[in-house]
């Protein structure tokens, strides 16, 4: 670790060291616009050193039992826990995003990943199956696959880096991981820990720097044999082009244009408050939040004036005042190209009923070059439009009406994405004919954003290939051997 005169300046990890790298970029506090640290502009180099840590490692780390790994993964669970504050405070800087967030949610859900898996990888058994009358026993058995290369995004940044993380060394992997260029500080504190956690050198390794050099480095190199991403459904197109010649095992988790169907039986007051959370929590930078809400025609107008009200009560501002649900968003450009989607919709005849344009937010001189938006909500937007296509991803949301269950339906699988939904209703027979319809590899009802990590994570379409979380995350992080004995 160091720290040059000004900035904070992050290094790699490599096989237990810090490293540093000599070509550096700039990484922003995305609610000053100011200069927050330095990052390692990692190239094959970088990527080739930390493979090599991890593959050396490799042997000794995945022969040790299920136990021993969970007590070094439980060890950095209690590590991180007993520095929430510190984590949170710089996730906050590094994102934009309210401290009370990482406070609440980023980081005590990093901590839990690790729990969690230690846990879960006690408890998973194998298939056996006797064939008498050929005098076989057959059975499987579940071995790691190696180096797994973790490439994560910005929005939730350590995270999804231990969502990523803590599953593959807990089934015996060793890894090289790449957080994203624009949120590098937690993962490089976390670093810190790995040491007094027990992990051994090589079996994490964190190289930092762009997509295109250190994360197309890592997809395209031969001796990591599997790659878990988070991100855009652009990055993962390529990466599946560029891991093809290898056959690598690939994860995509990517993003949504996630619906909210709300039937006239609805909660009101607990359909608004959520939805006005799944619509604009983390300033909307998460691939689950709401995008398109449908609303039964009989509610309509009453949803949309008291969902525009709750809209207007969700506070924006300084991320560090705990008084505040949302910070800044990540970067200028992507302020600029969520502010388009505004813009967008104002010439295509929509109406906007609150934030971009219609309110005022004040803030403090020093946060004058933030990237900040208000929460936004927009109506008579067509269904082709591109606000009702695309992902988003900002405090934006598109409510319509609809009149029947089936045109809801269809509507609101009628887009790229398949990420996840919600429904609101009381009608218990609904839910179940709603949810199996709908395409998406998740569907919440009266709920939005509770997980249960033994549960599949994961989307349909264009938001994905491959699911996550408890035993189908054992299953990616491992290979299955079918082996027949004959007695
Ligand atoms: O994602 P990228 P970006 C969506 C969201 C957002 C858009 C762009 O719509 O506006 O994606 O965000 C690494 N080879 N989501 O540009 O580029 C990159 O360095 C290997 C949805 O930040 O996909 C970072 O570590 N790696 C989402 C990671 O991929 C590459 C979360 C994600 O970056 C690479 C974030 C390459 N060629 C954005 N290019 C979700 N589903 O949660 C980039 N990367």
């Amino acid at each position: 670790m160091s720290k040059d005169n000004k900035y904070l300046v992050v290094e790699n990890y490599i096989g237990g060291k810090f490293v540093p790298c000599s070509k550096l970029i700039d990484s922003f506090n995305p609610s000053t616009g100011e200069i927050y640290c330095k990052v390692p502009d990692s190239g094959p180099e970088e990527v080739d050193a930390a493979v090599r840590a991890a593959k050396e490692a490799f042997p000794e780390w995945s022969a040790k039992s299920p136990a021993e790994r969970s007590k070094v993964l439980n060890k950095l669970a209690d590590l991180i826990e007993a520095r929430v504050e510190e984590f949170a405070q710089a996730e906050s800087k590094d994102q934009g995003k309210a401290i009370t967030f990482a406070r609440n949610v980023d980081i005590p859900r990093a901590a839990y990943n690790f729990r969690f898996f230690a846990s879960s990888v006690l408890h998973h058994t194998n298939d056996c199956s006797q064939m008498d009358h050929m005098g076989c026993l057959n059975y499987t058995i579940r071995c790691p696959v190696g180096v797994a290369g973790l490439i994560s995004p910005w929005n939730l940044p350590l995270y999804l880096l231990t969502w990523k993380i803590a599953p593959a060394v807990a089934t015996g992997n060793t890894v090289v991981a790449k957080p994203s260029e624009m949120t590098s500080v937690t993962a490089w504190m976390m670093c810190q820990l790995l040491e007094e956690a027990g992990f051994p050198p090589g079996v994490v390794n964190i190289v930092f720097g762009t997509g295109p050099r250190a994360g197309d480095a890592l997809v395209s190199h031969p001796d990591v044999p599997l790659i878990s991403f988070t991100g855009s459904t652009a990055t993962a197109r390529l990466i599946t082009e560029r891991s093809a010649p290898y056959c690598k095992k690939l994860s995509l988790e990517l993003g949504g244009k996630n619906p909210a169907i709300i039937f006239a039986d609805a909660d009101m007051e607990q359909c608004i408050s959520t939805t006005v959370r799944s619509s604009f929590s983390n300033q909307g930078e998460i691939c689950l939040c709401t995008s398109r809400i449908f609303v039964e025609r009989s509610i309509y107008p009453e949803f949309l004036a008291r969902f525009v009200e709750a809209a207007r009560r969700w506070k924006t501002g300084v991320p560090s005042d705990p008084a505040n649900d949302n910070g800044a968003l990540i970067s200028k450009e992507h302020l600029q190209k969520v502010k388009g989607y505004v813009a967008l919709a104002l010439k295509e005849g929509a109406q906007v009923h609150c934030g971009e344009g219609v309110d005022k937010l004040t803030l403090p001189q020093q946060n004058a070059g933030g990237y900040f938006m208000l929460p936004t909500v927009i109506s008579g937007v067509k269904d082709s439009s591109a606000l009702m296509q695309e992902e988003i991803f900002g405090p934006v949301t598109c409510v319509t009406p609809f009149d029947e269950e089936e045109e809801v339906i269809s509507r609101a699988n009628g887009v790229r994405y398949g990420l996840s939904g919600v429904v609101w209703t009381r009608d218990v027979g609904r839910v179940h004919r709603v949810a199996r319809k709908l395409e998406a590899g998740l569907v919440w009802t009266n709920c939005w954003l509770v997980r249960d990590l033994n549960l599949p994570f994961g989307g349909m379409k264009n938001s994905g290939i491959g699911r996550e979380g408890g035993k189908d995350s054992y299953d990616f992080f491992t290979e299955v051997k079918s082996i027949t004995i004959k007695h």
